[in-house]
C-alpha cells in the first residue's frame, strides 16, 4: 500500500457520480484523503477554460492537473497497490475496464434519448442484444479466478472489481427504468457485487456520499 500522505489530491467534478465515482471509490478503498470538489452548473463556465481538455474530472496532484477518468483511475490504482502484481494481471484489469467502456457506448445513446418510450425500447434491445456478450465475458473472467468466489484478478481486490461494482450500480439503476435487472440469472456477478459493496470502506461511503441522480 502506498504511503497515504505521499501527495495531496483534489478531485474536480460535478454534483454527480458520473465518470468520477470510480476515482472516489479508489480513494475510499485505499483510505487516502482527497478533496472532493463538486462544481455546480452555475460555477462550471468560469472553471472550464482552466481544465486541460475543458472537461472534468480533473485530478490535481500536488497542485498539478491531470485529466481523463480512466487514466486517473489507473494511476491511482497503481499508487494504491490495486493494479495487480504482474503485467498479466494489469492486462486482465485493463481488459475489464476497456470492455466496460465499449459496453457503455450503447448506454450513452440511450441516456441522452428524451422520449421515455423510445428509451425503454432501446434498453430492452440492449439487454437482449448487447449486454449478454459482455456479461458472459465478466462472468468467465470471474470464474477463471478462484472459481468465481473471490476477486476478478489475483487474490485481492483490484481496480477491476471496483470497475465492475461501479458499472453495475449505474446500469442496475438505469435498467430498472425499463423494469429490467441486468444481473438477473447471473449469481456469480451478483455475489461479486455484494462482496465489493460489503467492504467496510465501500459500505461506509455508500451511506455517506451525497445522493445524486447520476
Ligand atoms: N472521457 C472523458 C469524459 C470527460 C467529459 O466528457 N466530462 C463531462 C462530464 S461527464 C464534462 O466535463 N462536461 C462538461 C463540458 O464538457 O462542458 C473522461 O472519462 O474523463
Amino acid at each position: 500500500m502506498a504511503d497515504k500522505s505521499k501527495h495531496s489530491y483534489k478531485l474536480l467534478y460535478f454534483q454527480s457520480r458520473g465518470v468520477a465515482e470510480l476515482i472516489r471509490l479508489l480513494f475510499k478503498v485505499a483510505e487516502v484523503d482527497f478533496e472532493d470538489k463538486r462544481y455546480s452548473r452555475e460555477e462550471w463556465p468560469s472553471q472550464k477554460e482552466a481544465q486541460p481538455l475543458k472537461a472534468l474530472p480533473v485530478l490535481e496532484v500536488d497542485g498539478k492537473k491531470y485529466c481523463l477518468s480512466a487514466a486517473i483511475a489507473r494511476y491511482l490504482a497503481e499508487e494504491f497497490g490495486l493494479m495487480g502484481s504482474c503485467p498479466l494481471d494489469v492486462l486482465r484489469i485493463n481488459e475489464i475496464q476497456e470492455a466496460v467502456t465499449e459496453m457503455f457506448k450503447d448506454f450513452f445513446e440511450i441516456f441522452y434519448e428524451k422520449d421515455k418510450d423510445k428509451k425503454v425500447t432501446m434498453l430492452q434491445k440492449t439487454n437482449k442484444e448487447t449486454l449478454p456478450k459482455f456479461l458472459d465475458f465478466y462472468e468467465k473472467r470471474l470464474k477463471e479466478n478462484n472459481k468465481g468466489e473471490g476477486w476478478v484478478v489475483g487474490d485481492k481486490l483490484t481496480l477491476a472489481d471496483l470497475v465492475l461494482y461501479n458499472t453495475f450500480h449505474t446500469i442496475t439503476l438505469f435498467m430498472s427504468m425499463a423494469g429490467l435487472n441486468a444481473l438477473e440469472k447471473r449469481p456469480l456477478l451478483q455475489a461479486h457485487y455484494a462482496r465489493v459493496e460489503a467492504l467496510p470502506q465501500i459500505a461506509a461511503w455508500i451511506k455517506a456520499r451525497p445522493e445524486t441522480e447520476n
